[in-house]
């Protein structure tokens, strides 16, 4: 069996611990999956990674957009492709929906030219699933607390600050709004395990109905 899913939400929304659970699921049934992240994934997408998170030069809002498109290029070209023809499952940890939610909802990058590079870099594959973690700004910033009250050193896009993550997770919204069928949004403020338990759900109601992929 092929799928492509792909997981979406703000930080800490518990994009890791859904796939690990759902990843875990499909291997005991035997199924080959793949788990990919985004900007990640290849050698390129890791150096592009660092460069994003870590650099503590300026970044223009464009090169940021386009760096995020060119890991993405890289990754569906070297990673996601070739698994899919293999009959794998791809659970991708971030797609294009988070380009379109950060840097589109987010930093106010025309949304329609966002949809036009994310059709390019991705090749136009599309997720048959994207599950959509909500969770309130508010209560990202409390899981980022460490146990003494702290925030931890946060990467370049984390510091960001609160304002634009409402943005970023109203954006998520409006996109999961325009793509009904391919989204399923689910409260990330419940625990893991039921969580987990719509997923498979959700995939199980959903099994028979695959975009139309080349
Ligand atoms: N970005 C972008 O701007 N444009 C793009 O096109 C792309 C990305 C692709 C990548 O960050 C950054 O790049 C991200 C978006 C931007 N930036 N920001 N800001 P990343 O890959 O380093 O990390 P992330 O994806 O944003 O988040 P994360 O830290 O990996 O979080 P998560 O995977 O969603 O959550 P988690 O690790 O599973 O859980 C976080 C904590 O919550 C952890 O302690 C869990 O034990 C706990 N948890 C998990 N589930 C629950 C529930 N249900 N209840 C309570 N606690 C829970």
């Amino acid at each position: 069996m092929r799928d492509l899913i792909s997981f979406e939400g703000i930080d800490g929304a518990g994009k890791s611990t859904q796939i690990q659970m759902l990843a875990a699921k499909y291997r005991s049934h035997h199924q080959p999956v793949v788990i990919v992240r985004e900007p990640g994934g290849t050698e390129l997408g890791e150096s592009i990674r660092r460069l994003l998170l870590e650099s503590k030069g300026k970044m223009s809002i464009k090169a940021e957009l386009l760096l995020f498109a060119a890991s993405r290029a890289q990754l569906v070209n070297d990673v996601v492709v070739p698994a899919l023809e293999n009959f794998e499952v791809v659970i991708m940890d971030r797609f294009y929906d988070s380009t379109t939610a950060y840097q589109g909802y987010g930093r106010g990058v025309d949304v329609d030219m966002i949809d036009r590079i994310n059709q390019f870099a991705a090749d136009y594959w599309e997720p048959s699933v994207t599950f959509l973690l909500r969770l309130d700004p508010d209560e990202m910033m409390a899981r980022k607390r460490s146990k003494d009250g702290k925030v931890g050193e946060l990467d370049r896009m984390e510091q960001a600050g609160i304002e634009f993550f409402r943005k970023v997770s109203n954006g998520y919204g409006m996109i999961a709004k325009k793509h009904p069928n391919r989204f399923c949004v689910l409260d990330a403020s419940e625990p893991p395990d039921e969580i987990h338990k719509k997923i498979c759900g959700e995939l199980e109601s959903r099994k028979n109905r695959r975009p139309n992929w080349p």
